[in-house]
């Protein structure tokens, strides 16, 4: 058998697929099949899970495409960022050289992995024909009220008298906060920043997570989390000779309960004591200066004032604290030290009452996890509430109330819903999400397009002076656009006087909040994007990344695509994305995370010189299901550069051999053969659509052992193995494309393999009780994996795996279709 050149066959056929044109992708075609994988940021190099991730969406985006659907398929840069700002200073260049050099090295890696984008749709986003649609959208977000400018905290470095990113600051001695630049240990500085107020659509983007049903759980479930909705309510307590204070709680039902009155140190009311009481301002001013990680509990001062609880009609002593956050609720509580852990804490510390109103009931306990409550020992033996000492620790969960005056014996449910009325509340709804601070005094980034006047306060620039592009870039110690005198000094749109520009740049979240609706029309200089095309090319239908973008890119570009659609810009698209995977990891050999530093990094370049791009393909895509992380294999390689060249062998010789030259034709192996490639082709389509590429490339494995074993008889008919070869062809071709064509051309197919048409892929008649069968198992699988909640699915099926081949062999016997399925089962899923 002879086998294929690699380094010869793939730039060849890269060559090809570019100049006809193949993935090219037309503004008119109607509502193509969006296939989109995150675009990369601009590091320079590709590594294996760039390789995976790209691999998966080009495979798919293939498989659709013979299946003679529309793709649109494109690429492009997330090539803003600080690491181009450090990169240039280290090595004396600027960022935008080193991010082109970094932008070409990375197309040649891409095109030499066969990935088939359509090229003209490439996006750069720190060009500024992209981000002045970053600062057009800014102003447009900004008409509709979705920008305010805040007070945030930000990292100062006193030495180098400059803010500094999260990313600039390092840990030094003692775990002190340095400067990355100088070592000098960091204060904290408030300032004004911009703010997109993505609270605004937290309701809708919370309900919204249960529509997207082509979503993993697991990314709607961290969605679900990181916006944490809290019903509760919120309930004025009087300060006296400072009105009406108003909490937020989610626990109204312990209101009898609370012992003391914590303000947060922004709020406005501690800022008024702050005024006549020394302590208290002494007390603000360190909480300020102080690091929110090391978060104190016991932290806090008290006032000397006193709050009227509603409830009692008692006075409570009322404390600045440092645990009770500004920005949370209304900035103030009453605490419960009973039945709050922190309230627990700060009252033992400050020597302060701790009265129990919630006792535990028989249901309660049972789930408690403050009590013992064993699997099987009976509730009504740990049901006791003597049980519960509150004055040791506090009793978070919900009971029946005591101790509350006129409401005693009421459920926890039942009181919080009367307490709203009773003492003049309001239901409150509160969210964890907090609003996007974009600022980020750094060069390489979007301009935020806002000037500042003394005069007329903060001005846009308007429209017609956009982009606002960035100034050449100097090295110096803080943020380079503070230092461009020039580009800064402005005269002011809105009076003609002397005014500087901003001199923040924008998140680098911005740039791919939207850059999947620049796709559809890349070089369009009226708008951000052609309205018309988005809203029927939209949404995305299978988007494919890293799970570490689970919260911030994928809400922020939900966000964004939400306001988009509000302010019609995009017409009935409320969601970016239909269908998302994220795919697992890449581990070295070792099974730890694979990396460049770490000595078990593989370079995707070495595997392609050494056996091709397919290879790497194959391997990858065989080694696991997508979501699954997977070690490197070495022997994994060899085997499928070993498969393809066996496959190239068996190729070469049916092109040479006689193919009517034997008449001692065995008719019924034969048929057996031939419903064998048509049983392939439509378990491979069926796990294709799966996004299950290792099973699919199982059963062309298999398929293929069948075929070299058929082949070799005597009585063997060459067009079935010849029709059986094209099969796992075109079942090959999104996954190893370059030998795919080159066996396709060797077999004189018609045209291109990558524009061939996808096998027929009805399932024989009598295979329907087998692939039932394989259905039915994949879903107990499923089933088992949810329900338990062990995120090993191959472990499981290995665990039911005997079950199913009991129940196989069984119903076999009733349907005479024993060989069938035996043989369907030779390539189940067990294997790997
Ligand atoms: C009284 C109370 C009694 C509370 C009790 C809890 C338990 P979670 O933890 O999600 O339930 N809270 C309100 N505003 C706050 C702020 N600005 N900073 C820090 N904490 C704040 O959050 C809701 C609870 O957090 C609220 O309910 C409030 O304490 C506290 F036995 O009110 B609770
Ligand atoms: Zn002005």
């Amino acid at each position: 058998e002879r086998g294929f050149d690699h380094a010869e066959i793939e730039p060849r056929w890269q060559r090809t697929w570019d100049e006809e044109g193949v993935f090219r992708i037309p503004d008119d075609a109607e509502d193509p099949e969006y296939v989109l994988a995150m675009f990369p940021y601009t590091s320079g190099e590709l590594h294996m899970g760039h390789v995976r991730n790209y691999t998966i969406t080009d495979a798919y985006a293939r498989f659709e495409r013979m299946r003679g659907e529309e793709v649109l398929h494109p690429m492009g840069w997330d090539s803003f960022g600080l690491p181009a700002e450090n990169a240039a200073n280290e090595r004396d260049t600027n960022p935008r050289d080193w991010t082109m050099d970094c932008i070409d090295s990375m197309t040649e890696q891409f095109e030499s992995m066969g990935f088939g984008y359509d090229w003209e749709r490439e996006i750069t986003t720190c060009e500024p024909e992209y981000y002045r649609w970053n600062q057009w959208l800014f102003k447009r977000f900004r008409e509709e009220g979705l920008v305010e400018r805040q007070a945030a905290e930000l990292n100062w470095c006193p030495s180098c008298e400059t803010v500094l990113a999260d990313e600039q600051v390092e840990e030094g001695p003692g775990g002190a906060e340095i400067c990355w630049r100088c070592d000098t240990p960091i204060d904290h500085r408030e300032m004004d920043q911009w703010f997109l107020t993505i609270t605004d659509y937290a309701e809708e983007l919370l309900e919204a997570l249960d529509g997207l049903e082509g979503w993993p759980n697991n990314v709607r479930e961290m969605q679900r989390n990181w916006i944490g909705r809290q019903e509760g309510a919120s309930v004025a307590f009087e300060i006296p000779g400072y009105g009406d204070v108003d909490i937020f709680t989610t626990r109204l039902d312990t209101i009898y309960g609370a012992t003391f009155f914590s303000l947060a140190p922004g709020h406005p009311v501690a800022q008024e004591i702050a005024e006549d009481n020394d302590a208290v301002a002494e007390y603000i001013r360190e909480a300020e200066g102080a690091d929110e990680d090391e978060l104190d509990v016991t932290s806090g001062v008290f006032t000397g004032e006193y709050a009227v609880n509603p409830a009692t009609g008692e006075e409570i002593p009322v404390y600045v604290a440092d645990y009770v956050l500004t920005d949370v609720g209304t900035g103030a509580l009453y605490a419960v030290p009973a039945h709050d852990e922190r309230d627990h804490e700060f009252a033992e510390a400050h020597d302060i009452d701790i009265v129990q109103v919630v006792e535990p009931t028989e249901d309660t306990v049972e789930h408690s996890s403050t009590s013992h409550a064993d699997a099987d020992a009976s509730a009504d033996a740990d049901a006791d509430p003597e049980d519960v000492d509150v004055q040791e620790v506090a009793y978070p969960e919900d009971g029946r109330l005591v101790d509350s005056g006129e409401f005693d014996g009421l459920t926890s449910e039942e009181a919080r819903e009367q307490f709203v009325e009773e003492f003049d509340g309001e239901h409150r709804t509160e969210y964890n999400l907090r609003d996007w601070g974009i600022s980020r005094q750094r060069y390489w980034g979007t301009p935020i397009p806002m000037i500042h006047c003394e005069e007329c306060g903060h001005v846009e620039v308007p429209d017609e002076d956009l982009p606002v592009e960035l100034p050449e870039f100097v090295q110096t110690t803080g943020n380079p656009l503070d230092a461009a005198e020039e580009w800064k000094s402005v005269e002011c749109p809105s009076c003609g006087g002397p005014a500087e520009r901003e001199t923040d740049t924008m998140d680098t979240f911005v740039d791919s909040s939207w850059y999947f609706l620049r796709f559809c029309s890349p070089d369009l200089d009226s708008a951000p994007f052609d309205a018309g095309r988005a809203s029927d090319w939209m949404p995305v239908d299978r988007y494919v990344g890293g799970i570490e973008h689970a919260v911030m890119h994928l809400l922020y570009a939900r966000f964004f695509t939400k306001v988009l659609d509000d302010i019609d810009l995009v017409e009935g698209v409320r969601e970016p994305f239909a269908n998302l995977t994220n795919q697992g990891m890449v581990l070295g050999e070792d099974g730890n995370k694979m990396s460049k530093s770490g000595d078990n990094g593989v370079s995707p370049t070495e595997i392609v010189d050494e056996y091709g791009a397919d290879t790497a393909r194959l391997f990858i895509m065989e080694a696991a299901q997508p979501e699954k992380d997977f070690a490197w294999s070495p022997e994994g390689v060899q085997s499928a550069h070993q498969f393809l060249q066996n496959l190239y062998g068996l190729a070469a010789d049916l092109a040479e051999s006689d193919r009517d030259a034997d008449a001692d034709v065995d008719d019924s192996i034969a048929a057996y053969v031939d419903r064998e490639t048509d049983a392939a082709a439509a378990r491979a389509t069926e796990e294709f659509e799966d996004f299950r590429f290792n099973h699919a490339l199982q059963a062309v494995r298999d398929l293929v052992s069948l075929l070299r074993r058929y082949h070799e008889r005597p009585d063997a008919d060459p067009a079935v193995v010849e029709r059986g070869v094209r099969t796992v062809v075109k079942l090959l071709g999104p996954v190893a494309p370059h030998v795919g064509e080159e066996v396709w051309s060797l077999l004189d197919g018609e045209g291109l393999l990558a524009e061939a048409e996808w096998p027929d892929a009805t399932l024989p008649e009598d295979y329907d009780v087998a692939s039932r069968l394989v259905e039915d198992t994949r879903e107990d699988v499923r089933d088992i994996v949810e329900t338990v909640g062990i995120e090993d699915p191959e472990r499981i099926t290995l665990a039911v795996a005997p079950e199913w081949k009991t129940r196989a062999h069984e119903l076999a016997r009733e349907s005479d279709a024993d060989n069938l399925i035996g043989d369907l089962m030779g390539h189940d899923e067990i294997r790997s």
